[in-house]
């Protein structure tokens, strides 16, 4: 990604386009960005650049949309067209995971068991949660005769969607998934770094007949560009938005703007917190994925790792010796264990935390530095899966989100010890807890300030169930019925008889 450059100037290499209004729009101002593989640096596309113009095509495609043959299907109907998307991703999974592991380097044995069955799943739940869902209705005696009141819920209208680059197809449908169900029209603001798989979308809409204008794509970046365009355009009535929490705040200032609804899904400090009491084999497995899956760089996985002192030096050894045997290579590799970062300026900011982390005094335990690839990876933006103990609570690498493929691990005594440390951060994402004691389970996660708080367990949910962060990690909860809940608006009816 990054560098610019115009369609004239284009050679035999692929494009990626807009989608605005059912069709495949080149770029207004003629610019176009590099997308590039982060394992090798490969050439994969062009993309075009949203211009302002493109940016609010796609917004008025999306609200005439809304009073078109969409905005007159009842639920049922509606809900029939997203199954079928969801089993077209289905058909066309091949297509997907092959975007998609050629934009993030992740290694296919991740892409084809979370991100593009997620994908699909995340069309197929919305649809069964509206299909069921209902409102309040209360009736009562006035002056004589009676009152009923009950809700109607209906679409917000246009809904910005704008993506991060980790799980692009997975993040971006959650999204999606239920601003349609519930009878919304999208323009989706993909990350600079993985255009594709929206865009392929596109060509999964219209094959589905899902009407011209529902689903709508534009590339760029963020200020200045497409992403800024539709966060202030006036016509769009909610912004969702997931990624870093400076941005985050940028988009709600936007939001202000015209008293439109946001829901922020942002970083993460998160918290492991493993009890001398817990069954070593599940915490070892489940810390080296909360660790290392995506190679570190997935909202929920975990930075900091307190491990209770009788337990601490076996943990540790083991740690070690399960990240020693991640494969990195290449992602169409079944082997491949851990891929790459996603771009070059990400892997300055995290080689940056492996510095200050020496800089502040820690022991380096595994890794610190960048692993020698084989001449066809050299390119890609590889780091090493790294381990440090020997710091403080007020460490660098202890307080800030590094969004890499490492962890501080940290030693403590007794439980509300813990829980002070593992509370002390601006974030509020998620946390882990270890323990085979059920009354400590119990207690120490209704005490974390957290979103979501796994027990025995890492990424597994039931995407029915509330989903979203405290304090710097986000704004609202999503999935199941909260997702409805910022979808759409609930008007009450009053009628007196
Ligand atoms: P980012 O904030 O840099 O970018 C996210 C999106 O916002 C991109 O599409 C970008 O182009 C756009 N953008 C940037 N500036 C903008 C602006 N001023 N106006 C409008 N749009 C703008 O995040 P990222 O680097 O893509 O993703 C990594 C971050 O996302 C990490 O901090 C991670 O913790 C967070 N994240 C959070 C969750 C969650 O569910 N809480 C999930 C995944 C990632
Ligand atoms: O599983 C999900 O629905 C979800 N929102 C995951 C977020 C992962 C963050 O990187």
């Amino acid at each position: 990604m990054s560098v610019e450059t115009t369609i004239e100037d284009q050679t035999d290499v692929g494009e990626v386009q807009n989608f605005i209004n059912g069709e495949y729009c080149p770029s207004g101002s003629k610019r176009l960005f590099e997308n590039r593989s982060p394992a090798s640096g490969a050439l994969l596309a062009m993309v075009h650049e949203a211009d302002e113009k493109d940016v609010d095509r796609a917004v008025r495609a999306a609200r005439a949309a809304l009073h078109g043959p969409w905005g007159r299907m009842d639920v049922a109907e509606r809900a029939a067209l997203l199954e079928k998307v969801a089993d077209e991703i289905n058909n066309r999974f091949d297509d997907f995971l092959a975007a998609e592991i050629a934009d993030t380097g992740k290694p296919v044995s991740l892409a084809s068991k979370i991100d593009i069955p997620r994908g699909a799943a995340n069309f197929k739940m919305f649809t069964d949660v509206i299909k069921t869902a209902s409102t309040e209705a209360f009736s009562k005696p006035v002056n004589g005769g009676a009152m009923l009141n009950y809700a109607v819920r209906k679409p917000l209208g246009v809904i910005a969607v704008i993506c991060p680059w980790n799980l692009p197809l997975l993040l971006m449908t959650w999204k999606v998934g239920p601003a349609l169900a519930c009878g919304n029209t999208v323009v989706v603001k993909p990350s600079e770094e993985t255009p594709s798989t929206a865009a392929l979308l596109g060509e999964v809409m219209n094959a589905c007949g899902v009407p011209a204008g529902v689903y709508n794509v534009v590339n760029g970046f963020g200020p200045d560009s497409a992403g800024a365009f539709l966060a202030r355009h006036p016509l769009v009535n909610g912004i969702t938005f997931t990624g870093e929490s400076v941005t985050g705040e940028a988009i709600m200032h936007e939001a202000a703007h015209g008293t439109r609804k946001v829901s922020l899904e942002m970083g993460g400090k998160n918290p492991a917190l493993v009890f001398a009491d817990c069954d070593m084999d599940a915490a070892i497995e489940g810390t080296l994925r909360s660790v290392f899956a995506n190679c570190g760089q997935v909202c929920l996985g975990t930075e900091r790792v307190y491990v209770q002192r009788p337990v601490f030096q076996e943990f540790l050894e083991r740690l070690k010796a399960g990240a020693r045997t991640l494969k990195l290579g290449a992602p169409d590799d079944p082997q491949t264990g851990m891929g790459p970062l996603i771009s070059e300026e990400h892997k300055r900011k995290v080689l940056s935390y492996y510095q200050k982390a020496v800089a502040e005094g820690a022991t380096v335990e595994l890794g610190g530095g960048v692993p020698d690839m084989p001449p066809a990876l050299r390119d890609g933006h590889w780091v090493e899966p790294t381990i440090w103990t020997g710091v403080d609570d007020d460490a660098a690498i202890v307080r800030e989100e590094i969004f890499g493929p490492c962890c501080a691990v940290l030693p403590f005594d007794d439980e509300d010890e813990v829980i002070r440390r593992a509370n002390d951060t601006e974030y509020g994402l998620a946390a882990a807890v270890w323990t085979r004691d059920l009354a400590r389970a119990h207690r120490v996660s209704a005490a974390l300030d957290v979103g979501i708080c796994w027990v025995n367990s890492w990424f597994l949910r039931d995407l029915r169930t509330p989903f979203g962060g405290t304090k710097h990690s986000g704004i609202g909860r999503e999935g199941g019925l909260h997702s409805l809940e910022f979808y759409t608006e609930l008007e009450n009816i009053c009628i007196k008889f």
